[in-house]
C-alpha cells in the first residue's frame, strides 16, 4: 500500500487549488485555451471575472447600495444612447443616400462622437501614472494604547484601495524607471476616509512645501523639447539638486536600489512626516508610519530596468494585477514609529518636523498595528485608479498632523489639485472616493452633483431643519482638533536652524548600504551624470558626494573623467542603519516568476513535476519553448506560455532549462531525430541571450541533463555561484527557489575594491 504523505497532501491540495482558479482565468498556467462562440443573438454581460467587483457600491451621501451585474455599465443586451434609446446601427452615419451627405439630425453620431472628444481628462500634475488594487486592512489592536482610531480597534477589518505611482513621468510612461514611487492607501473606515499618501522613500526632496513647484519643475522634462520622459537624468533636475543641498538625502535613494523597485509588492511605504496620534483620553504621542512588504524588499538592477522599460513598459502594472489574479495577494505589515510628543518635537537630536530627515529602526523600532492585503484589481482603469483623490488631510479621529511645513502645503495642493483634474468640487462623491461613512454635509450644488438634497436650510444655525445637523463632539465620534500649544513667536519666511543638517543622513544612508549596493549607487551617479551636458552642473553634484563620502565622490569623478573635489566640511559622524539594506536577508518566494526553457524532445513528464512544483510553492511557472501551443501531445502535453520569440529574461525571477537526457535521443534513451534539433533549438542565440542576461543580472539559474550544454554555450560557467545543474529538475528547483529566497545570487556582481 502508498505511504501517505502529508508535506505532499498539502501541497497537492495548493495545487489543485490553484490550478481551479487558474483553469476560471482564460490564458492563466494550467487552463484549457478559451473557446470564444460568435455569437448570433442577445444575451447577458459574461461572467465577471473571480475576483472583480464592480464599482464602489455606496451612494453620494454613504448608504451602501447594491449593484447588480446587469446595473453596471455595458450591462444589459442592447446597444442604447446615453438616454437609453435602442439603437439600431453604429456603423454608419445617417446620410443622404449611401453616398450622399451626412445629416445634422443624426443624434446617435452627435453624441458619440461628442462624447469621444471629451473623454480624456488632465493626468495628474505629479504621480500621473499608477497602478492599483482593492483590499482589506486587519487590525492587530497593538495602537490602540496610542490612538482612538476606530480602525486600529483589535480585530478592525476595513476595505481599502491602494495606487502605486512613478512620479515624474505621464501617464503613459514606463513603469521601471528610475524614480520614487508613490504609495497611497485610502481606508474606507466607519469614521470616514483617512488616506495616508505616502513614498517608497521615508524622506523628501523639499522641508517646505513652497518648494514643491521648483524641484517638480526641474524633475520634469526641459521645457522646449519635453525630454526626457519620466527621468532625473538631465541638466535640470541635477542642476536644481545640487543647489538646493536639502535634496541630497532623497536623491541618494533614488540612485540606490530603492529608484528600481522589482515589483510594487516589494516595496516598502512610508508616511514620511511626522503624525500626531490621540487616544481616548486625549494624550498624544508622535509617529512615523511603514508600510513592510510580506515579500520582502527588492529591487531590479539597472540594465534590467532598462531592458524592460522597452520589452514590457507596463511590468509592475502587470505584476500587480496578475499576482492578484492568481489568488498571490501581495501584503504588507503597517507599522508605527512612536516618539515622546515633546515642547521640542525631536527624538534623540533628530527633528521630527524635517521630512528629509529618518529616525532610525534600531533608535526606534517599527511596531506591527495591522496588515494589509490586496485581494482584487479594479475593474476599470478610469472609474477607480484614475479617478481616485487621495488627501493627506482625509483624517479621522485619533489621528492629526503636525507642524512639518511641507505637510502643511500638502493639505492644500492635494483638495486644490482635484477642482482641475476631476472637473470639480464634488469629486468625493465619484464613486471609488465615496466614504462609507454616512455622509451630512451642507456643501451644495457645483458641477457633477450627484445627491438630490432634500430638506430647506443648508445652513447653520437654522430652525427649519429642526436645528439639523447637530454637531458630534468627541464622545459622538466627531473629530476634535488637538489643543497643541503653538509657539508664540515672530512671523518669518525662515527654517528652523536644524534644518541645515543637509549630509548628516545621507552619510547614514551611504554607510548602511552592503557594499554591493554601494557600487549600484555609485553606477547610478555616474549613469545619471553622465547624461548631464554642462560640466558646471556635473562638478556641483561631485562636491555635494564629497560632502557624503570620498570613495563615492571619487568614483563618481573617475566614471565621468572629472577631478574629485575635496569636501568644505569635515565628514558627520554618524551611525548605520543595518535596517536600511536589502542584501543579506531570506524572504518568501511566494508569487515570484520562474521560467522553464523547455523544447518538444525534453523529458516533459519531469518539464511538468516542475511546473507543478513551482505551483505548488505559490510561484508561477512559465514555460517557454521554440514555439507556441503545448509541448508534446495527449494527457502529458505541456502547455507553452511564452515562446523564443516572446520572452526575455527579465520578465522572471529565476530560469530552469530543462534538459534533453542526451543529444538527439529521447527521454527513453532512443535515437530520435527530433529530439537532435530540440537541442539545437535550446542553442538558439535568443535562449543564450535569455541565460547571458539572467546570469549578468545575479539570479539564479538551474539545470538537469544535458542543460550545461546550452550554459556552456551562453559563456557560464556550470560551477559558478548560483548555477544549480543536477539530474532532477524537482531537487534542482529546490534549490533554486532557496537562493531566489534571497532574491540575487549577490556573490556574482563584482567584488567593490573600496578601501575600508
Ligand atoms: Fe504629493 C500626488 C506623495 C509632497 C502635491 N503625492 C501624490 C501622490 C502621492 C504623493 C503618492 C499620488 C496620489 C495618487 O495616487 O493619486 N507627495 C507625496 C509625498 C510627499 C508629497 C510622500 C512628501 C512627503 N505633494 C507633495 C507636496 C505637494 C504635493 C509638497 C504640493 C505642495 N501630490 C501633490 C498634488 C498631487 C500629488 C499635486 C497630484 C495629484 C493629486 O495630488 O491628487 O496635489
Amino acid at each position: 500500500m502508498e505511504k501517505s504523505n502529508p508535506v505532499r497532501e498539502a501541497i497537492d491540495k495548493v495545487v489543485d487549488k490553484l490550478s481551479d482558479h487558474h483553469a476560471e482565468i482564460p490564458g492563466r498556467p494550467g487552463s484549457e485555451p478559451p473557446t470564444v462562440e460568435e455569437p448570433t443573438e442577445p444575451r447577458g454581460p459574461l461572467r465577471p471575472k473571480p475576483d472583480q467587483r464592480g464599482p464602489d457600491p455606496y451612494s453620494p451621501t454613504g448608504q451602501a447600495v447594491d449593484v447588480t451585474p446587469e446595473e453596471r455599465a455595458q450591462g444589459g443586451e442592447y446597444l442604447t444612447t446615453a438616454q437609453g434609446l435602442r439603437l439600431a446601427d453604429t456603423d454608419h452615419s445617417l446620410k443622404a443616400g449611401p453616398r450622399g451627405p451626412v445629416l445634422l439630425q443624426d443624434h446617435h453620431l452627435r453624441e458619440k462622437v461628442m462624447h469621444f472628444d471629451h473623454e480624456r481628462i488632465p493626468e495628474r500634475v505629479v504621480h500621473a501614472r499608477g497602478a492599483a488594487a482593492h483590499g482589506v486592512f486587519q487590525s492587530y489592536g497593538t495602537a490602540a494604547s496610542v490612538t482612538r482610531a476606530a480602525f486600529l480597534a483589535k480585530g478592525a477589518e476595513t476595505p481599502v484601495f491602494v495606487r502605486f505611482s512613478t512620479v515624474l513621468g505621464s501617464r503613459g510612461s514606463a513603469d521601471t524607471v528610475r524614480d520614487t514611487r508613490g504609495f497611497a492607501t485610502k481606508f474606507y473606515t466607519a469614521e470616514g476616509v483617512f488616506d495616508l499618501v505616502g513614498n517608497n522613500i521615508p524622506v523628501f526632496f523639499i522641508q517646505d512645501a513652497i518648494k514643491f513647484p521648483d524641484v517638480i519643475h526641474a524633475g520634469k522634462p526641459h521645457p522646449d523639447r519635453e525630454i526626457p520622459q519620466a527621468q532625473s537624468a538631465h541638466d535640470t533636475f541635477w542642476d536644481f539638486v545640487s543647489l538646493h543641498t536639502e535634496a541630497t538625502h532623497h536623491t541618494l535613494w533614488n540612485m540606490s536600489d530603492r529608484g528600481i523597485p522589482r515589483s510594487y509588492r516589494t516595496m516598502e511605504g512610508f508616511g514620511v512626516h511626522t503624525f500626531r496620534l490621540v487616544d481616548a483620553e486625549g494624550a498624544t504621542a508622535l509617529v512615523k508610519f511603514h508600510w513592510k512588504p510580506k515579500a520582502g524588499v527588492h529591487s531590479l538592477v539597472w540594465e534590467e530596468a532598462q531592458l524592460i522599460g522597452g520589452a514590457d513598459p507596463d511590468f509592475h502594472r502587470r505584476d500587480l494585477a496578475d499576482a492578484i489574479e492568481a489568488g498571490a495577494h501581495p501584503q504588507w505589515e503597517l507599522g508605527i514609529q512612536v516618539f515622546p510628543d515633546t515642547p521640542e518635537q525631536t527624538f534623540e537630536g533628530i527633528d521630527l518636523l524635517d521630512p528629509t530627515k529618518i529616525v532610525p529602526e534600531e533608535l526606534a523600532p517599527v511596531q506591527p498595528v495591522g496588515l494589509l492585503t490586496l485581494n482584487a484589481n479594479p475593474v476599470n482603469y478610469f472609474a477607480e485608479t484614475e479617478q481616485v483623490a487621495f488627501h493627506v488631510g482625509h483624517l479621522v479621529p485619533g489621528i492629526d498632523v503636525t507642524d512639518d511645513p511641507l505637510l502643511a502645503g500638502r493639505l492644500f495642493s492635494y483638495l486644490d489639485t482635484q477642482i482641475t483634474r476631476l472637473g470639480g468640487p464634488n469629486f468625493g462623491q465619484i464613486p471609488i472616493n465615496r466614504t462609507h461613512a454616512p455622509v451630512n454635509d451642507m456643501l451644495r450644488d457645483s458641477f457633477h452633483q450627484d445627491a438630490v438634497h432634500a430638506g430647506v436650510a443648508p445652513y447653520k444655525p437654522n430652525s427649519l431643519d429642526g436645528g439639523c445637523p447637530f454637531f458630534a463632539g468627541a464622545q459622538e465620534g466627531g473629530y476634535v482638533e488637538t489643543p497643541v500649544q503653538v509657539a508664540a513667536s515672530r512671523k518669518v519666511r525662515e527654517a528652523p536652524a536644524s534644518f541645515a543638517d543637509h549630509f548628516s543622513q545621507p552619510r547614514l544612508f551611504w554607510l548602511s548600504l552592503s557594499p554591493v549596493e554601494r557600487e549600484h549607487v555609485i553606477a547610478a551617479y555616474t549613469f545619471e551624470l553622465g547624461k548631464v551636458y554642462e560640466q558646471a552642473i556635473k562638478e556641483r553634484n561631485l562636491r555635494v558626494l564629497a560632502e557624503i563620502d570620498p570613495y563615492l565622490c571619487e568614483q563618481v569623478a573617475q566614471g565621468l573623467g572629472l577631478p574629485v573635489p575635496k569636501p568644505v566640511n569635515s565628514l558627520p559622524s554618524v551611525n548605520p542603519s543595518p535596517a536600511l539594506s536589502q542584501v543579506g536577508k531570506s524572504w518568501p518566494t511566494t508569487g515570484r516568476v520562474i521560467g522553464i526553457v523547455a523544447d518538444g524532445a525534453g523529458d516533459l513528464a519531469a518539464v511538468e513535476a516542475v511546473r507543478q512544483a513551482v505551483l505548488g510553492g505559490g510561484m508561477v511557472p512559465l514555460v517557454i519553448a521554440p514555439t507556441g501551443g503545448t509541448l508534446g501531445s495527449g494527457d502529458d502535453a505541456v502547455t507553452v506560455q511564452r515562446t523564443f520569440t516572446t520572452a526575455r529574461s527579465v520578465e522572471f525571477d529565476a530560469l530552469l532549462l530543462a534538459g534533453t537526457p542526451e543529444p538527439g535521443r529521447d527521454a527513453n534513451g532512443a535515437r530520435d531525430a527530433k529530439a537532435g534539433n530540440a537541442t539545437a533549438a535550446r542553442t538558439d542565440p535568443r535562449v543564450l541571450l535569455m541565460l547571458g542576461e539572467a546570469f549578468r543580472h545575479a539570479k539564479p539559474i538551474g539545470g538537469w541533463a544535458d542543460a550545461t550544454q546550452a550554459l556552456t554555450a551562453a559563456g557560464i560557467d556550470p560551477s559558478a555561484p548560483g548555477v544549480v545543474v543536477g539530474d532532477n529538475g524537482e531537487a534542482v528547483l529546490e534549490e533554486v527557489v532557496r537562493l531566489l529566497g534571497r532574491h540575487r545570487v549577490w556573490e556574482r556582481f563584482p567584488a567593490p575594491v573600496e578601501p575600508v
